[in-house]
C-alpha cells in the first residue's frame, strides 16, 4: 500500500475546514501557537509532502533541503515576505498565498484604523477609561475631518483598490503610488489618479499603505520620506513592519512633523518600538486587518484548496488557485495521489 501524502498546518485554524484535507492527506495540524525555531521548523516539515504555514515559518531553501518530498508551501497570508520564492522556486516546490481571500475585511480595517487616528478614537477611549470623563469642553477632542480631503495609496494591489473604492463614500480623492499604473478601467472605477511616490508624499492628507514588504520596499517611508509629508497627515500602515522606519516615525510624531498614525504592523512585532508606546497621536492593533471571521476562514479555506488541488484532487484538480510560481506546475508532471 502507497503511504498517503503528509501534510502539516503550522497553527491551530478552523478544524471543519481542515479536515477537508482528511480524505486524501495523513494531516498533522498543530494545537498550540507555538513559535518554531529554525531547527524545529526544518524538522516539522523533512517528512511532509505540503505544509500550510504562517507569517512566522520562514522557509527557504536550507529549509526546503531538509525536506526532499515537499511540493507546496501554502502561507496563510497574502504577503509571503516569509518565503524565499526563488529558493522554492529553484527546488521544484510550488508556493500559495491567500490573495482575495481577505481583501475586502482588510480594506474595512484600514477604513476604521483610518478614522479612528483621525478622530482620536484609541486616545478617548484611554482617557475615559481612566476614569478622566469629568466633563468635556465644546473645543475639546477635536479630530480630522476625510470629507474633501486626499486619500493618498502606496501599492495599488488589490487591497489598495478595495480601500480606495471606500473612499468615494467618505468624498475624498483618491491618489496611488505603484510601480506600475493599474489600467485605466481600474483607475476610474477606483477613482484614483496615479501620482509619483513625490507628489503622493507631498500632498497626501491620509497616506495608506498597502505594498508588499520586499528588499526594495524596506523603510519605503523613513525619516526623508516623512520629512516630505504634511505636518497634518495621517499615515496608516495596513501591510507589513519594516516598510516603516518605525525610529523615524515615532521621532515625527513626537516632534509634531506628522499628526498622528495608524498602526497595524511593526518592525520586529510583536515587539513594538516603546517609543510608539509612549505617544498618544497612534493607534495601535496588534496585526488584526485579516482578523474577521470570513476573512480567515475564507483564507484557511484558501490554503487548503491549494494543496488538495495540487495534488490532483478536488474542484479545482490540478490548478491550485492562487500558485505563486506556477512555472514550477508547469515542470512538473501530472501526479495524482490516491
Ligand atoms: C496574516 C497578513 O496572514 O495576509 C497577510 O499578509 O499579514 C495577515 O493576514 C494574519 O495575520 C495571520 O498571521
Amino acid at each position: 500500500m502507497t503511504a498517503r501524502p503528509r501534510v502539516w498546518v503550522s497553527r491551530p485554524t478552523f478544524p471543519d475546514i481542515v479536515a477537508r484535507l482528511d480524505p486524501y492527506f495523513d494531516v498533522v495540524a498543530e494545537p498550540r501557537e507555538v513559535m518554531f525555531s529554525p531547527a524545529e521548523l526544518a524538522t516539522k516539515i523533512a517528512d511532509c509532502d505540503a505544509v500550510i504555514v504562517g507569517l512566522k515559518e520562514r522557509i527557504g531553501a536550507a529549509e526546503v533541503a531538509k525536506a526532499p518530498r515537499l511540493r507546496i508551501v501554502a502561507n496563510l497570508g497574502v504577503g509571503y515576505d516569509n518565503l524565499d520564492l526563488a529558493a522554492l522556486t529553484a527546488a521544484g516546490v510550488a508556493a500559495s498565498n491567500t490573495a482575495g481571500a481577505l481583501d475586502e475585511s482588510v480594506a474595512d480595517f484600514t477604513w476604521a484604523m483610518l478614522l479612528g487616528a483621525a478622530r482620536r478614537i484609541g486616545e478617548a477611549e484611554r482617557w475615559l477609561r481612566a476614569g478622566q470623563w469629568h466633563g468635556t469642553r465644546f473645543t475639546d477632542w477635536l479630530g480630522i475631518d476625510v470629507r474633501g480631503r486626499t486619500l493618498g495609496i502606496l501599492g495599488m494591489g488589490r487591497i489598495g483598490q478595495a480601500v480606495a473604492r471606500r473612499a468615494v463614500g467618505f468624498g475624498m480623492q483618491v491618489i496611488y503610488h505603484n510601480r506600475s499604473r493599474v489600467p485605466q478601467a481600474l483607475e476610474s472605477e477606483c477613482r484614483a489618479r496615479w501620482v509619483d511616490k513625490d507628489e503622493l508624499l507631498r500632498t497626501s492628507d491620509f497616506l495608506v499603505l498597502a505594498l508588499p514588504l520586499t528588499p526594495e520596499s524596506r523603510h519605503a517611508i523613513g525619516a526623508a520620506e516623512l520629512a516630505r509629508m504634511k505636518p497634518t497627515a495621517v499615515l496608516v500602515n495596513i501591510a507589513r513592519g519594516g516598510i516603516v522606519d518605525d525610529a523615524a516615525l515615532a521621532e515625527a510624531l513626537a516632534q509634531g512633523r506628522l499628526a498622528a498614525a495608524a498602526l497595524d504592523v511593526f518592525e520586529g512585532e510583536p515587539v513594538v518600538n516603546p517609543k510608539l508606546l509612549e505617544l498618544d497621536n497612534v493607534l495601535l492593533s496588534p496585526h488584526i486587518a485579516s482578523a474577521s471571521l470570513d476573512a480567515r476562514r475564507g483564507m484557511t479555506t484558501m490554503a487548503v484548496d491549494n494543496v488538495v488541488a495540487l495534488f490532483g484532487h478536488g474542484p479545482h484538480a490540478g490548478h491550485p488557485p492562487t500558485i505563486l510560481n506556477p512555472e514550477v506546475l508547469a515542470a512538473a508532471s501530472p501526479t495524482t495521489h490516491p
